[in-house]
């Protein structure tokens, strides 16, 4: 990436400022400050003035330090000096320096004054009005500060997966119309199928002549271009998501995949292989000395370092090396191999939708049953069955399975587990059903052994099959409850229950460290929409992913059984 003048008046300007943060001599921060003014003002790039040999102190107010500090801006990206002050200073406080309304004066006051040192405790302090009073602030600019703090943060949040989707297949579909463009994928955590994305890494081919940067940067809902270069480009949608792109040569696109679609984690560990074969590689390929032995295709790549190809969601270094090297990947789950649906809701409850269309919309989608699981009447908010109206249901139920074709309904119920580990029903209402979905739906806040011993307990119902959401979490808003999932685990294994991994995108509850434990110990998991709606079966997909991420087979995962066999599993000891 070429450095330009910007860059090097950036660097200046903010070491002045962390020097000024620092109360450092006034003449340094002053030399700087008007080498950054000198530099940004400068007519020809400096980059270019090095290649001509021209000697840079000729410029004003630049002396052999500074000029030299240029050299090393140019010809590394980087400015030790600069580096060594930000390891100094709080690692925010040259984030707390971008808040529109905050020079380095006030991040000082800030900072020595209110022990402010990140984002979220500088929209703390604004919010307990504790800015208000320093020497030189006041309320108007605590409230502008808390704005622009809210702004920022919200940037930089992290996007649930299913949020980033649509943003990303339709930028995909949109680049994959550029002149030129053969092959477009999104890579990163978002191909990792992660729970929550940083930002979109897009990876390009395009042929010489492509005028796919200016269509990235021109794309119509981007609000702000962060960077462009000739191969490479940052942009922000108006959504606030950052989006990556990076064109390369078909020669190495395999290689640049790899290389952003990671995690750092899984690279390192390849590039540590292929150090270890006398090659290296990078992202534009697999190079034995100068020559590219590997890089169009991912296939290549792997197989230059002696590897199978490693499935997406696996590539986070937690083993998937040791197991491709030793020939044991999993064949991970797909979203065609899921024969049912073990979780959804009705209008009956707080669903949007009638049974008969629920049961329409799942076998649209080519599943062949399709559990009822309402919830049960401690939930009154969401209008839980009874047993008098769960009963009406089971009825209804049998009514139209006797008519629906190519789709069964199963008869279940989303049954509260109470405080005490007792259900929230009867056992002879619970009898009746096909299956009885377990879920905790209040004080998640009890200590981890009585939270534990709850879910525990009901388990012990002989009735009890399934245990719905198993943490709880709410993901980026409600924590997981403190439980020890080995031993529900292993629970479930002994009684014979199973666990479910909930698509829905804001829960994806199993973990995926919970389903790679639910693997090992034998225990088979569902992966199941919670449809309320028709549209919720469709994030049966990011269930998928999060399974995927767990390193589930399609063997490891209940519902893909053919209904026969489901039954016979699910009756065994009911
Ligand atoms: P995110 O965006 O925070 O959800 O996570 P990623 O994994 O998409 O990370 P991102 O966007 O920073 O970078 C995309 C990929 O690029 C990352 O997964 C691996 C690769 N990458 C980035 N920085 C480095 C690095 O310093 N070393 C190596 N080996 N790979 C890197
Ligand atoms: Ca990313
Ligand atoms: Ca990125």
């Amino acid at each position: 990436m070429p450095i330009h003048n910007a860059d090097i008046a950036a660097a200046f300007a903010e070491i002045g400022d962390l020097l000024e943060i620092q109360q450092a001599n006034p003449f340094r921060i002053r030399a700087y400050r008007n080498a950054a003014r000198v530099v940004g003002e400068l007519g020809d790039e400096v980059r270019a003035m090095l290649e001509g040999g021209e000697d840079l102190t000729s410029l004003p107010g630049i002396g052999d330090d500074l000029a030299a500090k240029m050299r090393e801006i140019v010809a590394t990206g980087k400015c030790r000096a600069l580096d060594k002050l930000r390891t100094e200073l709080p690692p925010a406080i040259t984030e707390l320096l971008h808040v529109p309304g905050l020079g380095p004066k006030r991040v000082r006051l800030l900072w020595q004054e209110l022990d402010v040192q990140t984002l979220e405790q500088l929209a703390r302090a604004a919010r307990d009005g504790r800015i208000r009073d320093l020497p030189g602030f006041g309320a108007r600019t605590e409230a502008k500060i808390l704005q622009a703090v809210e702004a920022r943060l919200s940037k930089a949040r992290r996007v649930k997966l299913a949020t980033a989707a649509p943003y990303a297949a339709s930028l995909v579909a949109w680049l994959a119309g550029a002149r030129g463009v053969t092959q477009v994928e999104a890579a990163g955590s978002y191909r990792r199928c992660r729970e929550t994305v940083g930002d979109l890494d897009i990876v390009v081919t395009a042929t010489a002549g492509s005028d796919v940067m200016a269509r990235f940067t021109g794309y119509d809902e981007v609000s702000e271009v962060l960077s462009q270069g000739p191969t490479r480009a940052s942009v922000l949608l108006q959504s606030g998501l950052q989006v990556d792109l990076r064109v390369v040569a078909a020669a190495a696109y395999g290689a640049a995949l790899c290389y952003f679609t990671g995690s750092k984690a899984h690279n390192i560990a390849l590039r540590r292989i292929a150090q270890e074969a006398g090659l290296k590689l990078n992202e534009y390929g697999v190079f034995r000395g100068t020559a590219r032995i590997a890089g169009d295709s991912e296939e290549s790549v792997y197989r230059a370092l002696g590897l199978p190809w490693i499935a997406p969601e696996l590539r986070e270094d937690r083993g998937e090396i040791a197991a491709a090297r030793a020939g044991r990947l999993p064949q991970l789950v797909e979203l065609a191999d899921l024969r049912g649906d073990l979780h959804a809701h009705t209008k009956a409850t707080d669903g949007h939708h009638t049974l008969e269309e629920m049961a329409l919309a799942a076998k649209a989608l080519g599943l062949g049953y399709l559990a009822i699981t309402e919830h049960s009447r401690r939930l009154a908010m969401a209008h839980g069955l009874d047993a008098r109206r769960l009963a009406e249901q089971c009825d209804e139920i049998d009514r139209l399975n006797a008519r629906l074709e190519g789709i069964v309904l199963l008869k279940g119920i989303e049954v509260d587990i109470l405080e005490d580990g007792s259900l929230d029903l009867p056992d002879d209402a619970l009898a009746r059903l096909d299956l009885v979905v377990g879920a905790v739906h209040s004080r998640f806040e009890l200590p981890r052994a009585k939270q534990t011993e709850r879910i525990l307990r009901a388990m012990d119902n002989r009735h009890f099959t399934l245990l719905a959401h198993p943490t709880g979490r709410v993901i980026e808003s409600r924590a997981p409850y403190d439980v020890d999932m080995l031993r529900i685990v292993r629970q479930a294994k002994n009684n014979g229950c199973f666990l479910e991994l909930n698509a829905h995108p804001e829960r994806l509850d199993l973990l995926d460290s919970h389903c790679l434990m639910a693997k090992e110990e034998g225990v088979l998991v569902a992966i199941d929409s919670d449809a309320h709606s028709r549209e919720d079966f469709a994030n049966l997909r990011y269930g998928i992913g999060q399974a995927r991420r767990g390193w589930l087979a399609a063997a490891d995962v209940l519902n893909t059984r053919p209904l026969a066999q489901l039954r016979r599993l699910l009756a065994t000891r009911r």
